[in-house]
């Protein structure tokens, strides 16, 4: 979240004198464990640290500078003239089924934004690392690791994603045949990824967009939310309007007069805005805003229910000390912020909200529904592991200019089994082409939330008496669910994560298992319909790359085989006469 450097610097000067002061007890030895902990909190100031003022300038002007590049990026196509990312190239990465003109989109935007963050992205790595030296810590990595206070914190994340990289492994094998289907197999790699274009996202990070192309069964029930919403004349505010009841109905405050007044919802004309949604509390218990440039879309709907969840938590700790006010860690908030889209997203509560007709009964409808789902949650979790894994390696030196993007493209071909639709180079600066880069947004958070989430689901829904399998559960009405939640969300920061994970599941470690249990029954019907299929990609990237022209001499050397064929025949037939 940015700030001017002015109030960067003020608040820089804030908290060293307030450090200094707290640094005058021997909070070490308080018996208090909340106490100490607060001062713990005060004395510890990040990058604040630094006797150098010109660091802190120079992070803050780098931060402005590159989300500046971010949001002003425009794509100028042929046919459809220049466009910024939300919501014109959005629009046709999600919608476009043309090979050639999704790569137009994709290759244009990381041309129109990465690329010309190159150096300054250089710069700000260095001063962040000098700064942060001051805190005690050798590198800004290990600064944002220290948040989840788990000293087993890297190896604890890569543990869970390798429990979990079985059932993505099924879904990008299924996923991949059908592709190939749509697109020819010619225009994939033989080294088993799948180019990164065709996902119906610019970055390849979920997939639900092409749910389309992806239907396990046509003959039965799927639902088409984003057609069923235009269908019915929903408007932003009433897409606001539905999240708020939701998050109201299982107990939780609503809106303050203050975030109607103030948020902005709806991208403004008269200016260039950062369009990336978010959530901001402003710590004065009431002025709490999202900012969206919200379209009338599915993805824009979830989206619109993971900012307001941000808020719900906002609004929870508010009574606590401001550096309380907190997630019990990062992804504590990113869980809550995405906790409510396992219930939303139910046939069951898309009937009640009147955008589906008939909950559906039968296990092809229920294959479909998990389909769906796992191309946003299971899809996603290769993405959320690798982003920090590259900002990790930066920060600790291991990877620099001279390896930026070739690192970048390492991660993503060996967790994701995606790989470049064209070649890439260190002139490219594909990392920049991700928001949370440029925006300086630590990634790892993501991947704990798309863990925690379902261990949280799966405990709410035990506490709302749900009979229901996992998947099919929605806790909308259930205030017993809605208490258990906010016994968690009151804490904020005030206590260790592992006292606020116990307080909702009755355990304290994350765990993979409610996932993986969530999606047992696709994982079985994938593993059937993969019985033919090489599962899997080879761990470095492909070292050519299909072309539109390598498939047109693909076609010219069929034309050449079939002639001869021809003069074979045509000959035999007469040597036989
Ligand atoms: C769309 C969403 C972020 C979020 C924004 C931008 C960066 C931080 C905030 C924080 C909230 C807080 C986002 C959603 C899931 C995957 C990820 C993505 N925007 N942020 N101020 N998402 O997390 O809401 O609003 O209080 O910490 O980036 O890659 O799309
Ligand atoms: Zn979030």
């Amino acid at each position: 979240v940015h700030m001017t450097t002015n109030s960067t610097l003020q608040m820089a000067e804030f908290d060293k004198e307030a450090a200094k002061n707290a640094s005058t007890f021997a909070h070490d030895g308080f018996g208090n464990a909340t106490l100490k902990r607060l001062f713990k909190k005060i004395v510890n100031i990040g990058f604040a640290a630094t006797n150098d003022s010109e660091q802190l300038k120079a992070i803050s002007n780098l931060e402005a500078d590159l989300t500046g590049i971010y949001s002003k990026g425009k794509v100028c196509l042929e046919s459809k003239g220049c466009l910024q990312l939300e919501p014109g190239l959005t629009d046709i990465i999600t919608n476009s089924r043309s090979y050639e003109e999704l790569l137009a989109v994709w290759k244009g935007w990381r041309d129109a934004s990465g690329k010309l963050m190159r150096t300054k992205y250089t710069d700000f790595v260095k001063a962040m690392n000098a700064a942060i030296k001051f805190s005690g810590f050798n590198d800004t990595g290990e600064y944002w690791r220290s948040w989840y206070e788990t000293p087993t914190f890297e190896q604890d994340v890569r543990t869970l994603f390798e429990e979990l990289e079985p059932l993505y492994v099924e879904l990008h094998a299924y996923v991949r045949k059908r592709l190939k289907e749509k697109y020819g197999k010619d225009m994939f790699p033989e080294t088993g990824h799948i180019p990164a274009h065709l996902f119906g996202n610019m970055w390849a990070q979920q997939w639900s967009n092409i749910y389309d192309l992806l239907v396990p069964f046509p003959g039965a029930s799927s639902v088409d939310i984003t057609a069923k919403m235009k269908e019915q004349n929903y408007n932003v505010t009433h897409m606001y309007r539905v999240a708020e009841d939701f998050f109201m109905s299982i107990g939780m405050e609503k809106m303050t007069d203050a975030f109607w007044q103030n948020s902005m919802l709806v991208k403004p004309t008269d200016r260039d805005v950062v369009c990336h949604a978010s959530a901001w509390d402003f710590y004065d218990e009431n002025d709490f805003r999202i900012k969206q440039c919200t379209s009338v879309t599915e993805d824009q709907l979830l989206t619109v229910h993971h900012e307001m969840g941000h808020i719900v938590y906002y609004q929870n700790y508010k009574h606590l000390p401001r550096l309380f006010r907190r997630g019990a860690n990062p992804g504590f908030h990113e869980g809550m912020a995405d906790i409510v889209s396992l219930s939303f997203q139910t046939p069951e509560h898309m009937k009640v909200i009147g955008l589906l007709d008939e909950v559906p009964q039968d296990s092809d409808s229920d294959i479909n529904f998990l389909l769906k789902m796992a191309l946003d949650k299971v899809a996603f979790l290769p993405f959320g592991y690798l982003i920090d894994q590259w900002r990790w390696s930066v920060f600790r030196g291991d990877t620099n200019s001279s390896n930026y993007n070739q690192h970048w493209w390492d991660l993503r071909c060996r967790f994701q089994g995606i790989s470049s639709p064209v070649k890439r180079t260190e002139e490219d600066f594909d990392p920049g082409a991700k928001y949370h880069i440029p925006g300086n947004t630590p990634y790892i958070r993501y991947f704990v939330s798309f863990v925690v989430q379902f261990q949280w689901h799966e405990a709410l829904c035990r506490e709302a008496g749900n009979t229901r399998p996992l998947h099919r559960c929605d806790i909308y009405n259930n205030t017993n669910a809605g208490n258990k939640l906010r016994e968690m969300l009151r804490m904020g920061s005030s206590k260790p994560w592992q006292d606020a994970m116990e307080a909702i599941t009755g355990q304290r470690t994350m765990s993979a298992k409610p996932l993986v249990n969530y999606f047992d029954p696709l994982l079985k019907w994938l593993k059937e319909q993969n019985k033919e299929e090489n599962t899997g990609w080879s761990a470095s990237c492909p070292s050519s790359i299909p072309t539109p022209s390598a498939l047109a001499a693909g076609s010219a050397n069929l034309f050449i085989s079939i002639t001869c064929f021809v003069l074979c025949v045509f000959f035999a037939f007469f040597q036989i006469r």
